[in-house]
């Protein structure tokens, strides 16, 4: 059985032959045309960042190291698989599928599971940060001070200031990167504890437990199995969509400037924190419970749903929890949700989840004929927030927090693979309307 990061190590040299490889065949092979659009249109599509831990296919989803949503389901170890009790996938398997591209033994799991619970402590500077901060103050703005405040201890900076040899930058980046994603699930709950009451405030770990089992312990859910396993595959799918997403891109542009784990992982929860991207799934709550108050919960009418969802497009607002950058199809993580939620009877039988069910079936019609999205299907945010309403986390405002646990899964991974192998500061060429217009007149 061995480590996660022996396991990484195994695979570094394989990435950076490879990359070599990539360089000395292909370095001058064009990948296609920029426009002018592309410049004014936030860069869509332009395949101009490397990302190894997932692909997203506008049609088939994402998949992770080649493998879907169900085909990881099937083969990632789950709690049952580690002495615990659960069917959905780990975050500590996917965790490990996204740095190294193989699937882990139950063994290797159960040991990072171990490794994790050992690192999960908050030191005490953290916790009095967090308990300084005002509860009116957003949890994503809190969740965020925290983990930049982590930089404190981080051994990258550490080793960098003391001239550690570039061929080593990814070993602390990958100590700082396990480090951190072990002390998400106490931030996050220390956050939930101040900010609502809840959870018993302490954050206690038990080494025998998986992280998410844990969690859910913190937050006061450590009896509730569906809730438990919901979360774990809830945070297992979102832990990365690709590399062109805000919150991956950002931790990727601000790592290339050799800003620690830390900080670039603090970066990257301020961008999940904007409504067009993480907080959507805070924004399809409070607009799905209005509709509820509105048309009716799981026995509401189509016409019913009609009606309320063209008020929505007609007062200029966006239909949150639809439409994608990329995705031209409903979204495979929305579909393994809303599987989820059948398995389920405290979930099949709840009327804000038939609500948003139904939703889903009408807006892509409505979203069709308003004319102007290019994907009128429901994303993974559409279904989210509702099944932890459901289970009684109503805080939608937390939302985004345990978003936020999730997408270290994917960027910190690429992080190490960034520093691994050598990728250069980030400095694409920017220019203003008069360059432009001189540029294209020559
Ligand atoms: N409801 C109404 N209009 C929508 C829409 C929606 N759900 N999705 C897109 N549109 C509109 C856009 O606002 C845009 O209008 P303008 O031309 O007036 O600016 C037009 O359709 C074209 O947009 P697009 O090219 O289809 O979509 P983008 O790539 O620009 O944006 C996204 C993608 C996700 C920001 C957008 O679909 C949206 O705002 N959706 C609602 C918010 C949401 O669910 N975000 C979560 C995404 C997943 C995640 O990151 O977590």
């Amino acid at each position: 059985t061995k480590s996660l990061k022996e396991a990484v190590a195994e695979v570094v040299p394989e990435k950076q032959e490879q990359l070599k490889k990539l360089k000395a065949e292909h370095a001058d092979a064009p990948l296609g045309e920029i426009t002018v659009s592309h410049l004014l249109g936030g860069m869509r599509g332009l395949k101009v960042m490397l990302w190894e831990g997932s692909v997203l296919d506008s049609e088939s989803g994402i998949t992770f190291h080649g493998k879907s949503i169900p085909d990881c389901q099937k083969v990632l170890p789950n709690a049952d698989q580690i002495g615990g009790k659960g069917k959905e996938i780990l975050p500590e398997s996917m965790l490990w599928l996204l740095l190294t591209g193989k699937v882990p033994t139950p063994e290797e799991v159960k040991g990072l599971s171990q490794e994790l619970a050992a690192k999960g402590k908050l030191p005490d500077y953290i916790e009095k940060i967090i308990d300084s901060l005002p509860k009116t103050l957003h949890p994503m703005t809190q969740f965020a001070t925290a983990v930049a405040a982590l930089n404190h201890d981080s051994k990258f900076a550490q080793g960098y200031s003391q001239g550690l040899k570039k061929a080593d930058y990814w070993k602390p980046t990958l100590d700082d990167s396990i480090d951190l994603i072990a002390k998400l699930p106490a931030i996050a709950a220390r956050i939930y504890y101040n900010v609502f009451g809840l959870g018993d405030g302490k954050q206690a770990i038990d080494s025998s437990k998986d992280l998410i089992a844990n969690y859910s312990e913190m937050i006061g859910y450590g009896d509730n199995e569906g809730m438990i396993d919901y979360l774990r595959l809830y945070i297992a799918i979102h832990g990365d969509h690709e590399g062109g997403n805000v919150s991956a891109h950002t931790a990727h542009l601000v790592g290339s400037a050799l800003s620690d784990p830390y900080l670039s992982y603090s970066a990257a929860l301020l961008g999940l924190a904007g409504p067009l991207h993480g907080l959507a799934n805070q924004e399809v709550l409070g607009w799905a419970l209005a509709m509820q108050e509105a048309v009716g919960g799981g026995e509401a009418s189509e016409e019913k749903i009609k009606e309320y969802l063209w008020s929505t497009l007609k007062s200029g607002r966006v239909v949150p929890g639809y439409g994608h950058a990329v995705l031209r199809q409903p979204d495979p993580r929305f579909t393994a949700l809303s599987e989820f939620c059948k398995t389920r009877p405290e979930l099949r039988d709840s009327s804000i989840v038939q609500l948003v069910q139904k939703v889903s079936q009408v807006a892509p019609g409505v979203l069709k004929e308003h004319g102007k999205t290019k994907n009128p299907f429901p994303n993974v945010d559409a279904a989210s927030g509702c099944v932890l309403y459901q289970y009684g986390l109503t805080q939608f405002t937390y939302y985004t927090v345990i978003f936020g646990i999730s997408r270290a899964l994917g960027a910190l991974p690429q992080l190490v693979m960034d520093r691994a192998l050598g990728m250069p500061i980030e400095r694409p060429k920017s220019m203003s309307m008069d360059s432009l217009k001189a540029f294209i007149k020559k």
